[in-house]
């Protein structure tokens, strides 16, 4: 099968988030080939206010799997690095969501491509613009960019260490 961009959307807000992340990106590694990460923002939790801030972070890989391989492997990924379910919008050791698959659109019980949430989510945005910023959304028809420069979500998202590129220091 064809080499697809996936791009992935991680989070994490309980217990060493940093390394949650970490350890994400490389169990993800062995069977996608990624090809950039963005840097790690804290973000203002979404959704549910009562909750720690989380680490957000996003990731570009090349794959030849299909999107519901991928899905499998990203909640198995999940349950590797300790999430246990909580409820929707709570806290989370890891989460770790398929943002974009190509220019694949689809819709199931189980997986919406692209994530519904990309336009309506900084924590999403901001990262995903840093490593995809002329991606166009299959969909909507706009860029990165183009989204998070119309986007209305004032949640606050902060680089973490000034800025600095993380993965330099990791
Ligand atoms: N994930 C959620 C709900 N709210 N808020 C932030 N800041 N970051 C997240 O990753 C996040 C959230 C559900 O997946
Ligand atoms: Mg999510
Ligand atoms: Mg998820």
């Amino acid at each position: 099968m064809q080499q697809a961009d996936v791009f992935l959307g991680l989070g994490s807000n309980l217990g060493d988030r940093m390394r949650n992340l970490d350890a994400a990106i490389d169990r993800l590694s062995r069977h996608l080939c990624i090809r950039s990460i963005s840097n790690v923002f804290e973000t203002e939790p979404v959704g549910y206010d009562a909750q720690p801030p989380f680490l957000n972070m996003a990731c570009h890989a090349t794959t030849s799997l299909k999107p519901t391989d991928v899905l499998h492997l990203t909640q198995e990924t999940e349950v590797e690095i300790g999430r246990h379910s909580t409820f929707r919008n709570g806290p989370r050791v890891i989460d770790i969501d398929i943002l974009l698959f190509g220019n694949i659109c689809m819709r199931s019980d189980a997986l919406e491509i692209p994530h519904p949430g990309i336009p309506v989510r900084s924590f999403v945005l901001v990262p995903l613009a840093e490593i995809a910023p002329d991606f166009m959304h299959p969909s909507l028809q706009k860029t990165i960019r183009q989204l998070l420069d119309e986007t209305k979500d004032r949640h606050w998202v902060c680089p973490l260490h000034g800025g600095q590129d993380v993965s330099a220091i990791r």
